[in-house]
């Protein structure tokens, strides 16, 4: 009679481009996290990396040195070596018949690649077909926009002026390890060593982040501008921002102060942060209850807070939004498009 068809859910062949660095440790460890239907993982990396392996699920997986040839057989390629990397690699890799999913900002603002945070415009991942890339935004700009398209939907945001407090992890594991050192040396009596940064970061502040431009802003700064408006799918909402760089070692905070062309109280919206997708409203002052970065970081939801009206206009909204920069600032919103596109589109 009729033999019994058990539909096996597909496995991917994925490559995690940058597999040693800051970001792609925690793109690894997010595939296996969220269970991802991996068939083969093949991490890649520069030849400082060779004889090091990656953990995943429990076996060591030797890094392989990237070349010409590392995507071929590969269904999903994750993408987080930098732009230089990603522009020479990237359209190797979608000839090969890989999607990429690029971390970096070499394609984010090209017209005909999706730019994507699934909490806010998933339907752009079908846009991947153009060139075989889909680029990730810069984390400031992810944990920002997953809160203000709710208030966007229901209120027309006109403009966003943000100023952010942003961790050293954003900028690579060695910075992590600058600023550690540089404490060990101050609270020891020893003169800190300064390499990565222009300035020491222990105990300081500093508002320069990635290279200034001629009209006076930086290019993180440049890219919360412009990307915000790509994801929103909005170029009438006029953004201005300040990235500083703090002593904190994960979890991006951001003050971020919106005016709307609608009115909207600062309970409607509380009561909307509540329902959107992937947002945890933290927001109990009476209670010393607001986001932080040290209850951010290691998980995923994007906490909000400080949640009030700007006294000093007709419709403005002050709110405090801190995520953890390389989980959904980077690998968790990467892995989550890598979920869609293998759900929806593979
Ligand atoms: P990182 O800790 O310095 O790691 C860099 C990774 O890239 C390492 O695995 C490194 O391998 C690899 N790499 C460097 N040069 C390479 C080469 N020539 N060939 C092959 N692999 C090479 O940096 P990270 O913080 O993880 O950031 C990496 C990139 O991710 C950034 O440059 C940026 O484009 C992107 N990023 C995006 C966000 C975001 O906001 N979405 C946040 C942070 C970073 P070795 O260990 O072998 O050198
Ligand atoms: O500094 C941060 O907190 C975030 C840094 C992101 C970053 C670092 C180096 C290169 C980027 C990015 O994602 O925009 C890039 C890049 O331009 O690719």
């Amino acid at each position: 009679m009729f033999g019994v068809y058990v539909t096996m859910a597909r496995e991917f062949h994925v490559a995690v481009a940058g597999a040693t660095g800051a970001v792609g440790t925690q793109m690894v460890q997010c595939l296996e996290e969220r269970n991802f239907p991996v068939k083969t993982l093949r991490p890649l990396a520069s030849e400082r990396s060779l004889g090091k392996s990656v953990t995943y699920r429990g076996q060591e997986i030797p890094v392989q040195v990237m070349d010409e040839k590392s995507f071929e057989g590969i269904d999903i390629a994750l993408f987080s070596a930098g732009g230089g990397i990603s522009l020479k690699y990237g359209p190797i890799a979608a000839a090969a018949g890989a999607v990429v999913v690029d971390n970096s900002s070499a394609f984010r603002m090209e017209p005909d690649i999706p730019l994507v945070v699934p909490e806010v415009n998933p339907q752009d991942i079908a846009l991947y077909k153009n060139r075989g890339i889909i680029a990730n935004p810069n984390c400031s700009t992810i944990q920002m926009v997953v809160v203000l398209k709710p208030i966007h939907d229901a209120a027309r945001i006109k403009r966003v002026v943000v100023s952010t407090y942003q961790a050293v992890s954003g900028t690579g594991q060695k910075a992590v390890t600058e600023l550690a050192d540089q404490v060990r040396a101050l609270l020891s009596g020893a003169d800190p060593k300064i390499s990565v940064y222009p300035y020491r970061i222990a105990f300081n502040v500093f508002p320069h982040i990635d290279v200034f431009l001629e009209n006076g802003y930086t290019k993180e700064e440049m890219k919360m501008v412009l990307e915000t408006k790509k994801i929103m799918g909005d170029d009438t909402i006029r953004v201005s921002a300040t990235t500083a760089r703090v002593p904190v070692f994960y979890g991006h905070s951001e003050a971020v102060n919106i005016e709307t062309e609608k009115k909207i109280t600062p309970e409607e919206v509380r009561a909307l942060l509540a329902q959107a997708p992937g947002v945890k409203v933290v927001d109990d002052p009476a209670n010393r209850l607001y986001p932080m970065p040290l209850d951010a970081a290691g998980q995923d939801l994007t906490l909000v807070g400080r949640i009030r009206e700007d006294a000093s206009i007709a419709n403005g909204i002050d709110l405090w939004i801190v995520a953890d920069n390389i989980r959904k600032g980077a690998a968790t919103n990467a892995v989550q498009i890598a979920e869609i596109l293998a759900a929806q589109y593979l």
